[in-house]
């Protein structure tokens, strides 16, 4: 002991050690029973509105591009599941301190605990699919942790105060005299294990009504397209062990949103409304929309995050009805030259208006995808799908309103972020066979290619710094989507280096050049290293 007993605080805590645990103890044990009936009111409320999906998706929102597109680098899909328990972790350790503060400083914990509910209730009210409502659930629940903090600290106190012996070594032996409650304590912390546990089970049994949503899905029949999709040649897809499939399967789709819970529209309460710099605005509801002519078209969607070889893009058949159409009934007045696509989440997208108005590219508002509703993670009912542009300049899921307006007067939400207003896909082509080894002799090469919506004209393949070997495409739908590719290369045993290009439809060779997927989106050459033998 030598710093440390020169502070009166530190002299303190070495008498009662235990205590500053327990106290720290209480504040987990509050601000996880504050937490849990947070999301049981939340559960009454609304899903987001919850302390902990609002602060998250306040968080989302809040953290710069670079940091998000790590996030989405590193863990992926996971990102959510990360950043949830970063923030247990984080409200964990401000917790303990909260109760180990309440101990030495009161009221300064219950305060602590106490803005952590402002907080949240401010954050959670100002989320963009808000009520005033929305604040519920952070004051219930952390005027809950506060009162139960409150009642656990104080048993920790000694009844009369102690006496100021100096025991500065640490005498071993609590103050006979200035004992704590802790038969009392125990009490308390067990009620708010019982607090939480209750709340829990309530929020889990209250929030199995969401589910009301996907059970509507379930029951819906979508109507068949006036206009169906070309037929899949047989040739489309090479059914060669390990490369992907030519149409992505619903569940295997990578998704990337913003959204911590996944927004539960029922098409009954949707619409879409057209607005903005229009002579004829106007609303369509669901209803409206189905009895509309659909149309089928194949389109593979990629996101902007993704990396040379990454496998954030998939290809899929989309049901919809042209937003040309929708954009011809509205009328868009001179000057325009963008549309806000817009979503119940908050998320918007900005599309240049001449993409969405020319008559050789089908922009859908989707409702079907592969044959069967748009799964509720991938924007059901309705969404936007747009050939040849990365899905956050275009793909808005749960879209309900298209906005028309000017590049100068609005922006989408990942532009203030760092990344490019304008989102063309870019020529990318990946190796998905051999990965890791293969056989001395003639190695089969494959993967996919893609520039949507220009289509792909070439693939070529090398091993080394050996000469280019050009691939053989497999068929397609068309432009939209990407293509599969194969080729044969003679490969003597030790390790290889594969590298492939493309080169689209009007002779523009992918580069080599890499760049990271900020601001507009990622080049270079997708490379494999492959040990032979
Ligand atoms: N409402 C909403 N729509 C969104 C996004 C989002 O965060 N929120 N992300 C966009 C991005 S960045 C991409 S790449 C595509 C991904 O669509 P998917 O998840 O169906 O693959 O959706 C777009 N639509
Ligand atoms: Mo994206």
């Amino acid at each position: 002991m030598t710093q440390a007993t020169e502070s009166p605080a530190a002299a303190q805590a070495d008498r009662s050690p235990g205590d500053t645990g327990w106290a720290a103890l209480a504040g987990v044990l509050a601000g996880g029973a504050g937490l849990a009936v947070a999301e049981l009111v939340a559960a009454v409320v609304a899903p987001g509105a919850s302390t902990l999906f609002a602060g998250g998706a306040a968080v989302v929102d809040a953290v710069p591009g670079w940091l998000k597109d790590f996030a989405v680098q590193w863990f992926g899909t996971n990102d959510k599941a990360v950043l949830l328990g970063t923030m247990g972790v984080v409200l964990a350790v401000g917790a303990a301190l909260a109760g180990w503060l309440e101990l030495r400083r009161p009221p300064f914990g219950a305060l602590l605990m106490g803005a952590v509910g402002v907080v949240g209730a401010m954050v959670a009210v100002l989320r963009p699919d808000a009520t005033p409502l929305w604040a519920l659930p952070s004051i219930v629940g952390l005027g809950a942790a506060v009162l139960l903090l409150r009642a656990a600290v104080a048993r920790l106190r000694p009844v009369p105060s102690r006496r100021a012996a100096s025991g500065s070594g640490g005498s071993g032996s609590a103050a006979p005299d200035g004992g704590v409650d802790r038969r009392g304590f125990l009490t308390v912390s067990g009620i708010t294990v019982g607090v939480a546990a209750l709340a829990l089970v309530g929020s889990r049994v209250l929030s199995a009504g969401s589910t009301a949503v996907s059970a509507v899905r379930d029951k819906l029949r979508l109507p068949t397209a006036r206009t169906t999709a070309p037929p899949v040649p047989a040739g489309a897809d090479l059914k060669l062990d390990g490369l992907t499939p030519y149409v992505t399967p619903n569940p295997d789709f990578y998704r990337i949103d913003t959204a911590l819970i996944v927004p539960q529209v029922n098409p009954e309460d949707w619409s879409l409304e057209v607005h903005g710099l229009v002579e004829e605005p106007f609303t369509i509801t669901w209803d409206e929309l189905l009895a509309l002519p659909l149309e089928e078209h194949h389109v593979t969607l990629a996101c902007v995050s993704n990396t040379v070889g990454g496998d954030l893009i998939g290809n899929a058949l989309w049901l919809g009805y042209p937003i040309r159409a929708l954009l011809e009934r509205a009328k868009p007045r001179a000057g325009a030259d963008m549309v806000l696509s817009r979503s119940t989440d908050g998320f918007t997208a900005g599309t240049p208006l001449e993409v969405l108005q020319d008559p050789d590219r089908d922009s859908l508002l989707a409702i079907g995808m592969n044959g069967e509703p748009l799964p509720v993670e991938h924007g059901f009912p309705a969404r936007l799908v747009v050939p040849g542009l990365y899905g956050y300049v275009s793909a808005t899921k749960w879209v309900t309103s298209l906005e028309v307006t000017t590049f100068d007067a609005d922006q989408g939400y990942w532009t203030p972020r760092g990344w490019s207003a304008l989102g063309p896909i870019k020529i990318e082509s990946r190796i998905d066979v051999p990965r890791g080894s293969a056989p001395a002799g003639a190695v089969t090469v494959a993967g996919v290619a893609w520039a949507q919506h220009t289509g792909i004209g070439k693939v070529e393949v090398r091993a080394d710094d050996g000469d280019w070997v050009t691939a053989e495409l497999a068929e397609t739908v068309g432009p939209d989507t990407w293509r599969q590719w194969h080729a044969s290369i003679d490969l003597a045993a030790g390790n290889h280096t594969l590298a492939v290009r493309a080169t689209d439809a009007d002779g523009l060779v992918q580069t080599e050049a890499e760049a990271p997927p900020a601001p507009d989106g990622a080049t270079g050459w997708h490379t494999v290293t492959v040990s032979v033998g």
